[in-house]
């Protein structure tokens, strides 16, 4: 059951980042981020920098991605 919830759920997260991700690269760049969330501050996206880019290389990969959205 569990497992099934956890498929489903980064299924989910897949979808969203690929919308997210406009060029489909595999990586959502900041441009990416702050065309699809235009109301997003600054500080919002300097704070995703900070916090979901694990290996600082100024981009966001679908691993990244889930691995902050998992956290809350
Ligand atoms: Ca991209
Ligand atoms: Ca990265």
């Amino acid at each position: 059951m569990a497992e099934e919830l956890t498929q489903e759920r980064l299924a989910d997260l897949k979808r969203q980042f690929e919308s997210i991700d406009s060029d489909g690269d595999g990586y959502v760049t900041e441009e990416e981020l702050r065309a699809h969330f235009p109301d997003l501050p600054d500080e919002g996206v300097a704070e995703l920098d900070r916090v979901a880019d694990v290996d600082a290389d100024g981009r966001f990969s679908l691993e990244e991605f889930i691995r902050l959205s998992g956290r809350s």
